[in-house]
């Protein structure tokens, strides 16, 4: 054992290690993330859904969820360094017990109509495409309402800031002492004050910095994505991407977590951009690809409609649309931004 390998070994009792062996490691020139990009075809993977669902119940679960773990993580629970992503199944009949936890919650509807999600003693209907939010530490419980025999399954996105809180160690979690908790406010009370472009006059931030909006309609969004698609010309890199926000602030809908609704249009071949906010996206509608690289690999993603996949922190990626696509997506974005850390490339600007 040379010199220096044997003062290792003698400084290590004392809990110390030498900094100049991990320097380049832990300072590097540009991020070099252990994670890798995945895609999960939906196709692929329903069957597991629904395999899930004759294994046990919602309520024995407590969440019937499909954790899509990053392949480069594997045991960790995270999509990305910072992001937790699964897929939730909820049969007919069946409730999903109310709890609260310091972690926010997207919800992002992908399959179904005949569930609702409670959220602070106020219910909202799910249905494909809408943006549904969990602020922290809200009682949040969610019923599929179709007859137990008969009715369709609902199957969304789940997107948490649970790998973020657990590095900050500051995780609480407590169920309601029922199984559902008491509606005290009719559905459309939370859209009427808080989501008309308008806020009460007395507006006093009931959830702190998360939107007072739970649910962001899908055929609103869809709706203004066309508008401006028609109106063109869309971004050369995103297409018409719209972020979501929270009105009584104009800040991100979730302190932790950003969001987007983004259209392609058909026939879209974008620029390739790069970000240090790795990103989780859900296909909506369309089909097209998301060709994705880093140094020397590439990875090409067809997709079409309830496929996911992740780009990771400085990845680069560039969208195509064989026909008009569209596609959520979230990521830290907010927490880099407040950060002063967070930084972007747009390639070949003059292409
Ligand atoms: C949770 O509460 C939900 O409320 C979904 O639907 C996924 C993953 C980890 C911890 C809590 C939900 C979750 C979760």
């Amino acid at each position: 054992m040379n010199a220096r390998n044997e003062f290792y070994q003698d400084i290590l009792p004392s809990h110390l290690t030498p900094l100049w062996e991990s320097l380049h490691a832990l300072v590097p020139k540009e991020p070099n993330t252990p994670c890798v990009p995945c895609l999960w075809n939906y196709a692929g993977i329903r069957p597991y859904l629904a395999r899930s669902g004759e294994l046990i119940s919602a309520e024995e679960a407590v969440r019937r969820v499909l954790i899509m773990e990053n392949p480069a993580l594997p045991g960790q629970s995270c999509i990305t360094q910072s992001l937790y992503a699964g897929l939730q199944l909820i049969l007919p009949g069946e409730i999903a017990p109310s709890h609260r936890h310091t972690q926010s919650a997207l919800r992002f509807i992908v399959e179904g109509s005949s569930a609702y999600t409670a959220v602070d003693g106020e219910r909202t209907a799910m249905h494909p495409g809408d943006f549904i939010i969990t602020p922290s530490w809200t009682f949040h419980d969610h019923g599929n309402r179709a007859e137990a025999d008969g009715g369709e399954p609902v199957v969304w996105l789940d997107g948490l800031d649970i790998p973020m809180l657990r590095f900050f160690d500051a995780g609480f979690a407590e169920n309601h002492p029922e199984k559902e908790q008491p509606v005290v406010r009719p559905e459309g009370n939370s859209y009427a004050r808080y989501g008309a472009n308008m806020l009460p006059v007395q507006y006093d931030a009931p959830y702190g910095a998360t939107s007072p909006v739970f649910n962001y309609p899908y055929a609103r969004t869809r709706e203004a994505l066309a508008t401006l698609a028609q109106n063109g010309p869309v971004d050369p890199w995103h297409g018409a991407k719209l972020r979501y926000v929270n009105p009584a602030t104009g800040s991100w809908p979730i302190p932790t977590i950003a969001a987007f609704m983004q259209l392609l249009p058909r026939g879209f071949s974008g620029r390739p951009y790069r970000s240090t906010d790795g990103t989780v996206f859900s296909v909506v509608e369309g089909t097209g690809s998301a060709v994705i690289s880093r140094g020397e690999k590439t990875w090409r993603y067809d997709f079409g409609p309830r496929d996911h996949f992740v780009v990771p922190s400085w990845h680069t990626v560039h969208f195509e649309a064989a026909s008009e696509a569209v596609l959520f997506s979230f990521s830290d974005r907010p927490v880099q931004q407040a950060l002063g850390i967070l930084r972007e490339q747009q390639l070949n600007p003059d292409t």
